[in-house]
């Protein structure tokens, strides 16, 4: 297929709805959204459902050993462009996070292969491990280790939030594969995604070219003080972990008001021990989220956050220690790509805007190893992370007739 020439050829969109469908009510929350944590029985069902449509592709399919799924549509020659994205879903997750770009994926390839379309190149779909980091740090995991960014033990050995082990937890469930990491190189690779931001909803604008990822910092904060009696010790001489919490978390709030611009802080997680009613706790375990496009002001709010932990250690007499558990840089995707996505949305009639991504996502990892972009739709009123999460189907089949005319086009591209 020559480049700039865009195909007649759409995708079936009731089959990529009903896909959705059918993927969501796996690990299912009765009333909406799905909970499939990383590796949980959950999700080796959704994997389990996405691996049999890939064989009913006729897809050759592969398990890493950190659980990532590829599966190729083995046409043509040389590297294959790859799309993918995730499954895992975090806690109280929606249907469309991850999920939507790995099954438009399959339903492109479906498409060409309905309409005897046999590309240049092969068409591969990755479904990387534990994008959310939600239950095993960092995020982006499964396509850090596929790109050679973290070594496998380093994987197996991360320890979720619940105690279990990564690499126990991946044997468990059945998807400790043997193909080995880092996988096979795309000649590129773009990922379709929910925006999971307000942007496109509020200008109107029905397709996002994402010019890259924010910096992404996460750590996990410990506050050890002294458990005691709550009536009988008096304010000050209370060495109270939960108020050098509750102090922390005002304050990342603040540092975000103050920087402004692209600033984020969030604290999301807190652990408080003994958790009683009575008892002055002994010890606080809380995260901290905090995100910005530049690294430069990344790293200053690193400094600033670290420097009052210090001074709040000093005033309360606990001990505060922090430790990383994801920080990866801001991420720019090739321009080629980009550009590439505008123009295939506008040959299509959609309305087209370029913008960062506020969340982190597996192409900011394939970006390490070949030209990397990525196809945003509208979430509606910005929900994400959000059982009401929501993208229209107009929306949702609009963006994959974009993935499917960039993929296409990528065949015929020297890169
Ligand atoms: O954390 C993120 O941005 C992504 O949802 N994993
Ligand atoms: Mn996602
Ligand atoms: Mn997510």
């Amino acid at each position: 297929m020559r480049p700039g020439v865009t195909t007649s050829l759409s995708v079936d969109g009731a089959r990529l709805m009903r896909r959705i469908r059918t993927l969501a009510e796996v690990g299912a929350i009765p009333g909406g959204g799905c909970n499939r944590l990383a590796l949980t029985d959950a999700d080796r069902d959704g994997r389990d459902l996405v691996v049999a449509w890939m064989k009913e592709l006729g897809l050759t399919v592969s398990i890493d050993t950190v659980g990532n799924i590829v599966g190729v549509w083995e046409v043509g020659s040389g590297a294959p462009v790859m799309t993918g994205s995730h499954i895992d879903t975090v806690r109280t997750g929606g249907m469309y996070d991850g999920n939507y770009g790995v099954l438009a994926g399959l339903e492109v390839i479906e498409s060409c292969q309905g309409a005897g379309i046999v590309p240049s190149r092969p068409l591969a779909v990755g479904v990387f491990t534990d994008e959310e980091g939600a239950r095993f740090a960092p995020d982006m995991l499964g396509s850090l280790v596929y790109v050679g960014g973290m070594s496998v033990e380093s994987a197996h050995d991360v320890v979720g939030i619940d105690g279990a082990r990564l690499g126990e937890e991946l044997e468990r469930i059945g998807y400790l594969g043997a193909t080995p990491c880092p996988g096979r190189i795309p000649h590129a690779f773009v990922e379709l995604h929910i925006e999971q931001g307000p942007l496109l909803e509020v200008d109107g604008v029905r397709i996002g070219a994402v010019t890259g990822v924010q910096g992404i910092s996460w750590q996990e904060v410990t506050i050890d003080g002294q458990s005691n009696h709550a009536g009988t010790t008096p304010m000050h001489l209370r060495k109270d972990p939960t108020y050098v919490a509750a102090a922390l978390t005002v304050f990342v709030r603040d540092l975000a008001e103050r920087y402004g611009g692209n600033q984020v802080c969030t604290v999301g997680k807190i652990d408080v021990h003994p958790n009683l009613t009575n008892v002055v706790a002994s010890r606080v375990a809380m995260t901290l989220d905090v995100r910005n496009t530049v690294e430069e002001i990344l790293q200053k709010a690193e400094a600033e956050i670290a420097e009052y932990c210090a001074t709040l250690a000093d005033l309360e007499g606990v001990s505060v220690t922090r430790r990383s558990l994801a920080r990866f840089e801001p991420v720019i995707f090739d321009d080629r790509i980009v550009h590439l996505v505008e123009r295939v949305a506008g040959q299509r009639g959609d309305s087209v805007q370029r913008m960062p991504s506020g969340a982190g996502h597996d192409a900011q990892m394939l970006a390490r190893v070949c030209p990397s972009g990525m196809i945003f739709v509208p979430s509606h009123k910005g929900l994400s992370h959000n059982v009401n999460e929501h993208t229209d189907e107009s929306d949702l089949v609009a963006g994959a007739n974009v993935l499917l005319d960039t993929m296409l086009q990528l065949t015929e591209f020297q890169l």
